[in-house]
């Protein structure tokens, strides 16, 4: 496969900043022209018309530049450009019987950076959104405790905070491919995935508060909503690093997200993630072992079961290109991806563009956090050849990314949790892109 040195990158990127800076000396010299031609007297309103016959393109100014906009406050809560409208939470209608338990999945494809977007991350409801007053809810925290305690949502946040960036991830993520590539898009084969900045109160601090006895050893959360969702969480796990959180991103839970309090346990499944949380009861036994109700397990080709598969396992995917993202022209390309694990940072992923026969590291950029998205890059210089891509990333304890196969070998295909395996782009000599899995 045809590659690129490290050298040859670094010439590349010194020539696109050259490239650029020559642009916005030329943007400049064209614009001032034009804005001296407009004020000298060329037929009012009408600029005229460059060669692609777009007056709103160089060396023509834009009509956007000759009037002015809307003034502040004319849209108090932001939204997007109305040209991002194909930016959103999409669904698979076919996946589940009805909307109110059901998932929608994050537009990885269109995202940058690690942090996902409020209104774009993905939800997952066993019994729909209910619409909580903040004022009418409570946090109780019983059980085998010293001295109970119900906290009104402002006595919750006189509490010292923490802010800390974690991925949330259903362990279902990929489900749909275990027994061969289905989902015709990075939005669906990946986006039951999302990152944000959750800011709250320790659980471990509200633990301490109310004096957990020697025999509590589980902390059952339970959710508000019409589903009553209710998971149990480790003695361990809780006074690590589980979070009470009340805001994401800077602002309030969205209700979508649990409004106005949610569990975050960061780098466990989703479903640990209690949502609308209105009581943590401190127990004995995880609550399966006192209630009839379901928990995740993941059915082996023997036909026993994993348990407690809680931690979600350290994978990547690459988000550009994707079927969503096909490469229209030939020429340089920057490969880009995200990396997590639920173990801990990011240590280095790697790519290839012939299906795992070679590999080369890719870069790391920006922040690099424990149980957190992780982006990375490959520069590339595209002359039409086909390309089987892949990412594979490696996490701070030293576990890899398995292959399809290798996960397929202890896992058998009857499993929906868990698939983390190495994902494979086919980009194809005209530039699209297709979800495929090698044998
Ligand atoms: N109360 C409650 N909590 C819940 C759920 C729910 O249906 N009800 N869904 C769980 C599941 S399965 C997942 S994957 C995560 C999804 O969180 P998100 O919707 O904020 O992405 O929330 C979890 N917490
Ligand atoms: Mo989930």
């Amino acid at each position: 496969m045809s590659g690129f040195s490290r050298t040859e990158e670094n010439q590349l990127l010194a020539r696109l900043v050259k490239d650029g800076d020559k642009l916005k000396g030329l943007d400049r010299r064209l614009f001032l022209r034009q804005a001296m031609g407009a004020l000298g007297g060329v037929a009012a309103g009408v600029a005229a018309p460059n060669v692609l016959g777009n007056s709103n393109l160089p060396p023509n100014v834009p009509s956007w530049t000759k009037s002015l906009g809307e003034g502040v406050v004319t849209h108090p809560y932001g939204m997007p450009s109305k040209y991002e409208s194909d930016v959103v939470r999409r669904t698979v209608p076919w996946l589940t019987a009805d909307p109110i338990s059901s998932i929608s999945f994050s537009p990885l494809h269109s995202l940058k950076g690690i942090i996902t977007p409020n209104g774009l991350i993905f939800e997952r409801y066993h019994g729909g959104v209910p619409t909580i007053n903040p004022d009418e809810h409570r946090l109780m925290i019983h059980g085998l405790v010293e001295r109970p305690l119900i906290l009104t949502m402002d006595e919750l946040r006189r509490f010292p905070s923490v802010s800390e960036i974690k991925f949330i991830e259903c362990p279902a993520n990929g489900g749909m491919e275990w027994r061969g590539p289905q989902m015709e898009g990075l939005q669906f084969t990946h986006g039951m995935l999302s990152c944000c900045e959750w800011t709250g109160v320790k659980l471990s601090t509200l633990l301490d508060a109310v004096g957990v006895k020697p025999e509590g050893k589980w902390v059952l959360a339970e959710g508000a909503d019409g589903a009553a969702m209710s998971r149990s969480i480790p003695m361990d796990k809780a006074l690590d690093d589980t979070i009470v959180v009340y805001a994401q991103n800077g602002e309030a839970l969205r209700p979508e997200q649990g409004y106005p309090i949610r569990i975050i346990n960061p780098g466990w499944e989703g479903n640990t993630s209690i949502k609308w949380v209105r009581r943590l009861e401190i127990g004995d036994k995880p609550w399966y072992q006192r209630e009839e109700t379901s928990k995740y397990t993941d059915l082996m080709p023997d036909g026993r079961a994993r348990e407690f598969t809680w931690v979600q396992e350290c994978n990547s995917v690459i988000t550009s290109p994707c079927p969503e993202n096909p490469w229209k022209i030939r020429g340089w390309y920057e490969i880009e991806g995200v990396a997590w694990s639920g173990k801990g940072k990011i240590k280095a992923v790697d790519i290839s563009l012939d299906g795992g026969v070679s590999w080369r590291q890719a870069q790391i950029k920006g922040l690099v956090l424990s149980k957190a998205l992780t982006r990375f890059s490959v520069m590339l210089k595209w002359e039409g050849q086909p390309l089987l891509l892949q990412s594979r990333a490696m996490d701070e304890t030293g576990y890899v990314q398995p292959t399809l196969s290798q996960l397929r070998a202890e896992r058998g295909d009857n499993s929906i949790y868990h698939k983390n395996s190495i994902h494979t782009w086919q980009l194809k000599e005209d530039g699209s892109v297709f979800n495929v899995q090698l044998s």
